[in-house]
């Protein structure tokens, strides 16, 4: 990690970058505010520990130009002003942590551990792109959803990822799997699988929950339980207790869909259910087994990732 310590009392200066260097941190130091913000506008810094009482441009003003030009770089100030007005002044100008001076060496490498924290999220929220959503069709009280579930996505960045696709209201197939329902509804769903069987390992997913009715429609006929070894996938919503097994294409089906999205007049079965909605919310869903290995909410490996084998359901 990368940080640059502006500050121009040599003694503290010394002491915080020999402190930090030891922890393994590489530190740049700048003793004025205007070399330090050309500095920090100049190379790409993880963190920016910043004091307030500098020559040549004053700390807030260092921070207010780095919020215009930088607004997600983590600035740590640090400052022998400990009025509140000076401090709800740096918080205000976006500090992401505001420390007194003296202070104790391990107070701020742990204020620069929450740093990293910060840019971990700053990374994350850059590299997340918000997923498309897809509304149900219809009105409340009943509306419908419709997905499908892919052997592999075909495209980048993950040709080979088995995913979920949903249809949006105009009828295209769309690759996100946020989806939005209204609260206190039925929702009555339909799931076109292209993908074969793999088997669910286990019969206890074989049984539909949570579903009206505690059955599920498969290729137009009402089951309560289905052979797991003949399923693909599963499609659950822990938190409204419903799971149902999605039944696999044949492994020597002719006609098999290879790229995304799949059309009807591929191999597939379509599966048919209903479930309702409680209180508006955003809750997960999920292929559960065998994707998720029976991990709820998503850590169960790169499957599970948002868009592809795992989603939000946004109730409203
Ligand atoms: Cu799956």
């Amino acid at each position: 990690m990368w940080i640059l310590l502006i500050e121009d009392e040599t003694r503290i200066r010394a002491f915080i970058a020999r402190g930090l260097g030891a922890e393994g941190f590489t530190v740049d130091e700048r003793d004025d505010g205007e070399l330090g913000l050309r500095r920090a506008l100049d190379e790409q810094y993880d963190l920016v520990i910043l004091d307030l009482g500098l020559p040549a441009m004053d700390g807030l003003s260092v921070l207010e130009a780095l919020r215009r030009e930088r607004p997600q770089l983590p600035v740590l100030i640090l400052s022998a002003r400990s009025d509140l007005q000076t401090r709800l002044a740096a918080f205000s100008l976006g500090a992401c942590d505001y420390l007194e001076k003296p202070f104790a060496f391990d107070d701020l490498l742990a204020r620069v551990a929450f740093g990293t924290a910060l840019i971990v999220y700053y990374i994350v929220s850059y590299l997340m792109v918000s997923p498309p959503v897809v509304a149900a069709t219809g009105s409340k009280p009943r509306v419908h959803l419709t997905l499908q579930t892919v052997a592999s996505f075909g495209n980048p960045p993950h040709r080979d990822w088995v995913s979920y696709l949903a249809r949006d209201p105009r009828g295209k197939w769309i690759h996100g799997t946020v989806l939005r329902v209204p609260a206190y509804s039925t929702v009555d769903v339909t799931i076109y699988q292209f993908d074969t069987a793999t088997g669910l390992r286990n019969p206890f997913w074989g049984q539909p929950r949570g579903t009206t009715g505690g059955t599920i429609n498969v290729n137009g006929k009402t089951l309560n339980v289905l052979d797991p070894d003949l399923a693909s996938h599963t499609f659950a919503i822990p938190d409204l207790g419903v799971s149902v097994p999605l039944k696999g294409v044949g492994d020597n089906a002719k006609n098999q869909c290879s790229v995304a999205p799949c059309t009807l007049s591929e191999a597939h079965t379509t599966v048919n259910f209903s479930f309702k909605t409680g209180k508006p919310g955003k809750l997960r869903w999920q292929c559960f087994v065998p994707c998720a290995a029976g991990f709820p909410l998503g850590f169960g490996g790169p499957m599970q990732s948002i868009g592809w084998m795992d989603g939000y359901l946004m109730v409203q």
